[in-house]
């Protein structure tokens, strides 16, 4: 999508610290961190939000490069969080899916 924020980091034209990439996803620390680890990984390949008709084998693949990002973070033993905001209620703001992997520090209780 031509206007999209993440299609953008994912093609590389808009600078962003990238953690990991290969040909289906693209992983990059969030700009604003909640947490001393706070990476995103996002699909190449444009879907608005986690509803959104993703083929099993990309949303398969989105969720097992987790766990590589938390061993390049360093945080695979302590514990992270991993989020997925949907749509309105969930504060989604940038409408290509992405997951937030956070870590490094301790955290309060999931609940809302
Ligand atoms: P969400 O609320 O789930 O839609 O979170 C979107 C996240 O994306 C938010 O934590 C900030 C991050 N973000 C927005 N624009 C950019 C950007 O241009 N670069 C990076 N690295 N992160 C961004």
């Amino acid at each position: 999508m031509s206007d999209c924020i993440f299609c953008k980091i994912a093609a590389g034209e808009i600078p962003s610290s990238i953690v990991y990439e290969d040909d289906l996803v693209v992983a990059f620390d969030d700009l604003s961190p909640q947490m001393p680890v706070h990476t995103l990984i996002v699909p190449r390949e444009h879907h608005a939000n986690i509803g959104d008709n993703i083929p099993d084998d990309l949303m398969g693949h989105l969720f097992n490069t987790v766990k590589k990002i938390a061993e390049i973070k360093g945080i695979d033993k302590s514990g992270y969080r991993v989020i997925v905001n949907t749509g309105d209620d969930a504060q989604q703001t940038v409408h290509h899916v992405h997951v937030h992997v956070l870590g490094g520090a301790p955290m309060n209780s999931g609940s809302p």
